[in-house]
């Protein structure tokens, strides 16, 4: 099985210092978190940034403080910003980190309820819009998808070339609006992709760790992070994203799988840069 690439989800733009203090939101707190991460054995940062108060932002100015900031602690980091920002974010908004030229970004690929009133907006339209923009840049699309209908579209999409194969996915489960986090909705997802494709797990809450496991097990990757889960185990809120990915560097030891560099995912993923 190829090395286990571990994806340390620092930020998000949901979860707050409400919820767990230890959520990162200043460029400092951000590159603290990130530089925790990778010694940890992350290898890509999935970046959201906020302005100092938390708020949410997808500014292009604040993106490159934090991605240079992340760079003088872990220089061969991979780092892959959201395209998604926060929910009721403009096209425009949401568009600005891929003039930063990233190696990667996500592209997420379909529209779902997001919990209570809230619904995250990815018309067909977008996802090529977003898709073209990134092909046109070199930026491979990390393709988040929340539910096996959302596979379908990308694969439709990568047909009519608006994104290139082999195609990365991220299985995003758990959400209130998408997929649950059962291991069969997890087998279904996986059997649902193209032979080529490279893939990742996110678990959100509770589901996190058993379909992490699972992951590492059937040969995906993984992701953790302060994005998907605030508590390291019931009740104990995590000190840091870099909790999580000890956890699953230990849990990948055990299970006989090595874990990926920087170096190593970028050629599993085919990244260029
Ligand atoms: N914050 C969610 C609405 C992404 O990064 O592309 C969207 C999200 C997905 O986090
Ligand atoms: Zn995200």
């Amino acid at each position: 099985m190829e090395k286990l690439i571990i994806t340390a989800a620092i930020c998000g733009a949901e979860v707050t210092k409400e919820h767990n203090p230890n959520v990162p939101y200043t460029v400092e707190e951000i590159r603290e978190e990130a530089r925790r991460a990778y010694e940890a054995g992350a290898s890509i940062i999935h970046l959201h940034v906020r302005e100092d108060d938390g708020t949410p932002t997808q500014s292009k100015e604040r993106y490159q403080v934090c991605m240079e900031a992340i760079r003088q602690v872990c220089p061969d980091v991979i780092i892959q910003p959201s395209t998604g920002g926060a929910v009721g974010m403009t096209v425009d908004e949401r568009l600005q980190p891929l003039e930063l030229h990233p190696e990667m970004a996500t592209l997420d690929c379909g529209t779902l309820n997001f919990g209570g009133d809230e619904i995250f907006v990815n018309t067909e339209n977008m996802i090529k819009d977003f898709g073209q923009r990134m092909m046109e840049r070199g930026i491979k699309p990390e393709c988040e998808v929340f539910d096996k209908s959302m596979i379908d579209m990308a694969l439709r999409l990568s047909k009519k070339g608006f994104i290139k194969e082999p195609l990365h996915f991220n299985l995003v489960m758990g959400v209130n609006g998408g997929i649950s986090g059962e291991p069969r909705d997890l087998l279904y997802l996986t059997e649902s992709l193209p032979k080529n494709a490279t893939y990742t797990v996110s678990g959100i809450g509770r589901h996190q760790l058993s379909l992490n496991t699972m992951a590492i097990l059937l040969g995906g990757h993984v992701r953790v992070g302060f994005e998907d889960n605030i508590y390291l185990r019931k009740g104990e809120l995590a000190e840091s994203s870099a909790d999580f990915v000890k956890r699953i560097v230990d849990l990948s030891v055990i299970l006989g799988r090595e874990i990926a560099t920087p170096k190593d995912a970028r050629r599993i993923l085919g990244l260029t840069k």
